[in-house]
């Protein structure tokens, strides 16, 4: 297979120090020769400009919403990054960098395929508003923007209107929602499989639940969004907002196995390492490990 990797050095989403070190870690620890391991070209594009805007403009554009402007530009480019490498037949793996950049994978896949499903992995639901982020941090918002949800300089980045219907989009390992997450949850009638949720049914019973619903639904592509906060606080130190209760190692594999094994997935984001809050490095060395694995298994 053909993989395009590319990089987004951001933490104007989470608004803390070190996201933007991400793809610059992942690159000093092989990234690229432990992705040929599995057998795949692997073309580097770099990373997708980030400006530098100093800590007292953040609210310069919105006053609820922390580094807007740049954010929406930012993901703009990195849409049409992953637009142009599936219309090349290469496979986007987009490594981060905060959630933020989760707003520019899907809409740079919706308007390839046009209809998609999206399964987000992840201790928060990431599906605020301006006016339900508890914080203003817009990695709380990219999965409800690219369901048309929230402020327009968000909801109409790269093309205008909604990126992925509600009904095909999946969370999983959610264990951090706000109240508004919540309540948007139940009014959209969203696929949520909470923590509580897997571990009550076990994990591959949901996961294939997953599988067995997005292969009913029209969709022509689906995106994979993997916050590494879906894993146990334990594992993920070098991690903005750690949560307990979470995936081990195995699991995160096995889900790996399960959905990539199926074949469908066509896009994939890996958020959140933040090396400056690290501990020894094993955060990195666990991302390594899963980077590992899913370029095995694709
Ligand atoms: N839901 C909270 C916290 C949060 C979201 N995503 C992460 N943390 N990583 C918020 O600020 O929206
Ligand atoms: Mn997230
Ligand atoms: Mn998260």
């Amino acid at each position: 297979m053909n993989v395009n990797l590319i990089g987004v050095p951001i933490n104007y989403g989470c608004d803390k120090e070190g996201a933007q070190y991400g793809p610059t870690k992942l690159r000093e620890n092989n990234i690229v020769e432990v992705m040929k391991r599995g057998g795949h070209q692997i073309y580097d594009l770099g990373d997708i400009d980030v400006p530098f805007i100093c800590q007292e403009d953040k609210y310069a554009c919105h006053e609820k919403m922390k580094y807007l402007s740049p954010i929406a530009e930012i993901n703009t480019n990195l849409a049409h990054e992953v637009y142009c490498s599936l219309s090349g037949k290469s496979f986007p793996f987009v490594i981060g960098g905060d959630h933020a950049l989760g707003l520019g994978s899907i809409a740079g896949c919706s308007k390839y395929f046009k209809e998609i499903a999206v399964i987000w992995v992840d201790a928060h639901g990431d599906i605020n508003s301006y006016e339900t982020s508890p914080s203003g941090n817009i990695h709380g918002m990219p999965l409800a923007a690219s369901m048309g949800i929230g402020h327009p300089i968000l909801t109409n980045v790269y093309f205008e209107g909604t990126k992925v219907k509600p009904e095909n989009v999946y969370i999983v390992g959610a264990r951090d929602l706000d109240q508004g997450e919540i309540e948007l949850a139940k009014k959209l009638n969203l696929n949520l499989y909470t923590i509580d949720i897997v571990k009550n049914r076990g994990l591959e019973n949901v996961i294939i639940e997953i599988i067995n619903k997005i292969k009913d639904s029209n969709v022509n592509g689906v995106h994979l969004s993997f916050d590494i906060d879906v894993l146990d606080k334990s594992i993920v130190p070098g991690t903005g907002t750690a949560v307990d209760n979470g995936f081990n190692v195995e699991e995160g594999k096995f889900l790996f196995d399960k959905f990539l094994g199926e074949g469908f997935i066509t896009s994939m984001d890996f958020v959140e390492l933040n090396p400056k809050l690290d501990v020894d490095d094993r955060t990195t060395k666990v991302c390594i490990e899963m980077i590992d694995h899913i370029f095995k298994t694709i």
